[in-house]
């Protein structure tokens, strides 16, 4: 139809590679141990590098987000986890991409920074002391999530 037709040119428009067709979702874990959480040093691109994040990245053509979720953190952490609830609301990103946190809980090994330049657990006290500066623009706004979540625990 020509609103399914539409909303392709929409969509298509939006991403950086016109030939990409993958969904335009990203997810990110707040992996939780022991009171703190997870968060990764991103390694690239330039703008982004040396910026802490919760680690994750997008989903593929027919994945869930818990699947997607559990990929990324597979080959970035080299850890299982089990997505549960989600944290704090969706960001827009750069290039009509959405970025969707979750709680994941750590079922096996030890999360190391395989493709990132450094892991770090972070109590909520210790996140909400950290320098805003030094964590990625779009993940800055979930830091009260965060902190909630932490406190919850
Ligand atoms: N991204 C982000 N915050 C995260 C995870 C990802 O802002 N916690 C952004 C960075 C990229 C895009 O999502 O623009 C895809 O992520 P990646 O490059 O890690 O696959």
């Amino acid at each position: 139809t020509f609103v399914t037709f539409a909303w392709m040119i929409a969509t298509r428009a939006a991403r950086d590679d016109p030939r990409d067709s993958r969904p335009l979702d990203v997810v990110a874990a707040a992996i939780i141990v022991d009171g703190r959480v997870l968060l990764a040093q991103r390694s690239r691109p330039a703008e982004l590098a040396g910026r802490w994040e919760l680690p994750g990245g997008r989903v593929e053509s027919g994945e869930t987000h818990a699947a997607a979720l559990t990929r990324e953190i597979r080959e970035e952490l080299g850890a299982e986890v089990e997505p549960a609830e989600s944290v704090g609301s969706p960001v827009a990103l750069p290039g009509g991409l959405t970025l969707y946190a979750y709680v994941a809980r750590l079922r096996s090994g030890t999360p190391t920074a395989l493709e990132h330049l450094d892991v770090r657990w972070f109590s909520a006290d210790e996140l909400r002391l950290f320098d805003a500066a030094e964590i990625v623009p779009a993940d800055r706004d979930w830091i009260p999530d965060l902190c909630a979540v932490l406190d919850g625990t």
